[in-house]
């Protein structure tokens, strides 16, 4: 598990990168998936092996004749785009130790993404086994916390309070039950050398762990905020301002762990927000300003405030 320290690319090199995700696709306008992929191909000049798991990104950047992809690129099932990608990297292993490979000190960045409910929920298992095998990869989760390109059902990352299709606010229901799933804590759990939390307002600090990810040796786990002005029920043009809220209100703290117990919190908020703010902001959770179920905007605060503090103590341990 060697970790390296990464050379960061600054703006000027970043905008003159060759683009890897270009041309038109069939994102909705303002979808934060397509501003993720592109921060994350220009973090690196070397060459791409990719993959995408069925999706919002997938089928909206790929439809047959067409291609945003100006790399390796492939998409097999929505639930093994990981295992898809860690052949890849077996197979380039392979082929390197036979002398088979024309440019051997060449070797390629492997990555897959996927969404939350091909992360959290259905590709979990695949993703687990490519880190427990210790493939050189990077597994970049699309957490827009819902399956959307289905219509928006609830995931296990879907926050409580949130209403989706299968998780309906109503008369007698706030919507999703349950807390969202921290895939964080699970993947730093399985003693990956780097897992990072990132949001594509904090361009920075997105870039620089993307570098420090592909700097890596081993299994890397990046989870992307990406907020979905469909499903989360905001308005286009505010994608960023909805992720400055969340960034700044700690409801989306941004975070890395190293091997597994190392915590770094890389993002402080010089004036935190209220979390009510942030839920004011989204259609999504229009309902929890009613008399009948204003009291768990409270609860929302009362979690984000302990989940800080707890990041702040393990940060301090550095356990
Ligand atoms: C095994 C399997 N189950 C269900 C589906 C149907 N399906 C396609 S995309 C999708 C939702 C994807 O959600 P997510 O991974 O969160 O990505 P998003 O579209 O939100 O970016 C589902 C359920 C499928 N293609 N394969
Ligand atoms: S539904 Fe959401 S995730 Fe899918 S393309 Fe639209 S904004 Fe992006």
């Amino acid at each position: 598990m060697t970790q390296i320290k990464a050379k960061t690319k600054n703006l000027k090199n970043f905008s003159t990168s060759t683009e890897r995700f270009e041309g038109s696709n069939l994102l909705c306008p303002g979808c934060a998936h397509s501003i993720i992929v592109r921060e994350v191909l220009n973090a690196t000049d070397d060459n791409l092996i990719l993959a995408a798991s069925t999706g919002c990104l997938e089928v909206c950047t790929a439809v047959y004749p067409h291609t945003s992809w100006d790399a390796s690129w492939i998409h097999i099932g929505f639930e093994n785009g990981s295992s898809a990608v860690a052949g890849a990297e077996a197979m380039h292993k392979a082929l390197k130790k036979k002398g088979r490979l024309k440019q051997p000190e060449r070797t390629p960045k492997f990555v897959a993404f996927g969404g939350d409910g091909a992360t959290y929920d259905i590709g979990f298992q695949w993703i687990s086994g490519c880190f427990e095998r210790g493939h050189d990869m990077m597994y970049v989760c699309l957490d827009n916390e819902v399956y959307a390109n289905t219509g928006g059902q609830r995931s296990s990352s879907t926050p409580i309070g949130a209403s989706a299709t299968t998780s309906p606010a109503g008369r007698t229901s706030y919507g999703e039950k349950r807390n969202k799933k921290d895939i964080m804590a699970i993947m730093a759990a399985h003693g990956a050398p780097y897992v990072a939390q990132v949001a594509p307002n904090k361009w920075k600090d997105m870039v620089k762990k993307i570098q420090t990810g592909f700097a890596t040796e081993g299994p890397v786990f990046i989870n992307a905020m990406s907020a979905c002005t469909t499903e989360w029920k905001f308005a286009p043009e505010d994608t960023i301002a909805i992720s400055d809220l969340a960034t700044e209100s700690l409801v989306f703290p941004l975070y890395e762990i190293i091997d597994g117990t190392e915590l770094n919190i890389t993002y402080r908020p010089k004036n935190v927000i209220p979390v009510r703010d942030y839920l004011g902001a989204q259609g999504r959770f229009k309902h929890l300003f009613s008399k009948q179920y204003e009291y768990l905007i409270d609860e929302w605060q009362s979690r984000v405030d302990a989940k800080w503090e707890y990041l702040q103590r393990r940060e301090e341990a550095r356990v």
